[in-house]
């Protein structure tokens, strides 16, 4: 019995690279945790039984506790979420972004945004990071193509594994290829893209960044989902919001339409991002209806 982690699944493979001797084995799945209903996915770590050392073959026996866990896509035990979008071609939709950095919030990962493609617009690359530094996540300005911002980001990643999460288009795999990793990841334009009606990236596949630390490049938007929980839960999960939120006159306060409102003072002094309150408030809309038992 030896332990690794799970790099990548394809068809009912799943190819776990053993810390002990450096090997990736492909196993296939037979463990007791099958009867829990737990499927093994990509960042598990995981026991495996080896049955035959020389095609480096084996089984998934046991998966270790999971310190966080996606769904869509299926992924554990990230230290990191990577929420990447770009200043400009495509349009950054805030509202998708904002549900992202509620999930990591929510799963207890960190959580740090990346605006790209800021040398198609500096001044608004600017002004969406002013947007999001009351949040105290780190916010990166950086530009693929220019090599910007490209020293800040591997300082980041290093040593975590990563999740890259942003829409097709942003420029993720332009990023990895401009931190010098030798994994070649291909990129391609957003028009080529839509032409070809898929994403580039297929599936999900930790790779080792050559300064420490793992990355994966989520296939697409819309993967992370905030799940049901109460609005009232909602202010917890927008840690600018969640500062500001001591001094309401009414307990409970949503923070909406409520008069007396220290979050809305705070935004009315710019420490609250005006697109961030928007996301808050359309998701606290959504959420208002969530009954206890769909929690
Ligand atoms: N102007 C500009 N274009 C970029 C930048 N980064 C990526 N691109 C372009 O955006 C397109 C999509 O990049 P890609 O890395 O494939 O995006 P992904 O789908 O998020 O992995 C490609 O045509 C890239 O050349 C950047 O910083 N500036
Ligand atoms: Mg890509
Ligand atoms: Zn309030």
């Amino acid at each position: 019995m030896i332990d690794g982690t799970i790099m990548k699944g394809i068809g009912g493979f799943y190819y776990v690279k053993c810390a002990a001797d450096g090997n990736v084995y492909s196993c296939r799945a037979r463990g007791k945790f099958r009867k829990d209903g737990l499927v093994p996915v990509v960042g598990d770590h995981v026991k495996i039984d080896v049955t035959d050392t020389e095609k480096l073959e084996g089984y998934v026996t046991e998966i270790f506790p999971r310190r966080n866990a996606f769904f869509r896509p299926p992924v554990s035990n990230i230290d990191l979420l990577l929420v990447t979008f770009a200043a400009k071609d495509p349009e950054p939709a805030l509202d998708l972004i904002d549900k992202l950095t509620v999930t990591a919030v929510a799963q207890g990962v960190a959580c740090a945004i990346c605006i790209n493609k800021a040398d198609l617009d500096p001044g608004f690359a600017e002004k969406l990071a002013e947007e999001y530094r009351p949040t105290g996540f780190p916010v990166l300005i950086c530009s693929a193509k220019e090599q910007k911002g490209i020293a800040e980001l591997k300082a980041l990643l290093q040593g975590k594994i990563t999740a890259l999460a942003g829409s097709s288009g942003v420029g993720k795999s332009s990023l990895l290829n401009a931190m010098g990793e030798s994994f070649t990841l291909e990129t391609g334009s957003v028009s080529e893209k839509i032409k070809r009606g898929k994403h580039t990236t297929r599936h999900t596949e930790l790779f080792p960044l050559s300064f420490g630390g793992f990355v994966f490049d989520t296939p697409g938007f819309g993967s992370f989902e905030v799940e049901k929980r109460k609005a009232q839960d909602l202010s917890a999960l927008f840690p600018e919001i969640e500062a500001h939120e001591g001094g309401c006159r009414f307990p409970g306060c949503s923070h909406i339409s409520e008069p007396d409102c220290s979050v809305k003072d705070a935004l009315e002094e710019g420490k609250i991002g005006k697109s961030r309150y928007d996301s808050y408030c359309s998701l606290y809309e959504s959420l208002k209806d969530v009954k206890d038992w769909q929690i």
